[in-house]
């Protein structure tokens, strides 16, 4: 059975939100943000940058929770989260993969972690404009590849939507602004998955 270490209300979310998609058993073990958990030398062979998600299955230890988020797809394929590898669709998916990675997260991250994050004497304020500024470009961007489909590949969800749907997600929490209705539409019938319903719920048991 895969074991998922996680925290609630973090990345480990993609995790336990796309285990509940593909309907797999997983046992889930809620770590400590400290050096009983998250720090602890046990863990830190799992993971050596102290952090989650990361999945153990039958002796393989994956961490990122993008590379874990298209393994498990790729992995249970035939629940249809995933296109084939070496499609167009698989492109695009990649594309998405990288762009929630790279271009989405990233700036709200940069917000995130120079206004609460970081020890405070690391924290530099004065980057936090720029940060608001490039992830509102990479919102324009969202908003056109989503354009009026209801999922970024299209009619159907794919693990891809979990990528960018929670990373809009923290958008709300750190109260961002989101001028685009079909994002705001978009992270609304993201919420309503039951899925997601059923991994918060374990995350918090
Ligand atoms: N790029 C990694 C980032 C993982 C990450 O930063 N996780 C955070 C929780 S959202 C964490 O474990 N932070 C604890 C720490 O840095 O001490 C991924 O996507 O898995």
């Amino acid at each position: 059975m895969i074991k998922l270490y996680g925290l609630p209300r973090s990345r480990s979310t993609r995790i336990t939100w796309l285990l509940e998609e593909l309907g797999l058993d997983y046992e889930y073990i809620a770590l400590s943000p400290d050096q009983k958990g998250l720090k602890s030398p046990e863990y830190l062979a799992i993971n050596p940058g102290g952090k989650v998600p990361s999945i153990v299955e039958n002796g393989v230890i994956l961490t990122e929770s993008g590379a874990i988020t298209t393994y498990l797809a790729d992995k249970h394929t035939d629940c249809g989260l995933i296109p084939s590898p070496g499609t167009t669709q698989r492109a695009h998916y990649d594309r998405w993969s990288y762009f929630a990675l790279c271009e989405l997260e990233q700036p709200l991250w940069t917000i995130g972690k120079h206004t609460f994050v970081l020890p405070e004497e690391k924290r530099v304020p004065a980057v936090i404009p720029t940060a608001q500024w490039e992830f509102q470009h990479a919102l324009t961007l969202f908003s056109e590849g989503l354009g009026d489909k209801p999922y970024i590949l299209g009619d159907d969800f794919q693990a891809v939507d979990i990528l960018l749907g929670h990373t809009l997600f923290w958008a709300i929490t750190f109260k961002q602004d989101i001028p685009q209705e079909n994002l705001k539409a978009y992270a609304q019938r993201l919420q309503g998955r039951e899925a997601l319903q059923r991994a918060k719920a374990r995350e918090e048991a």
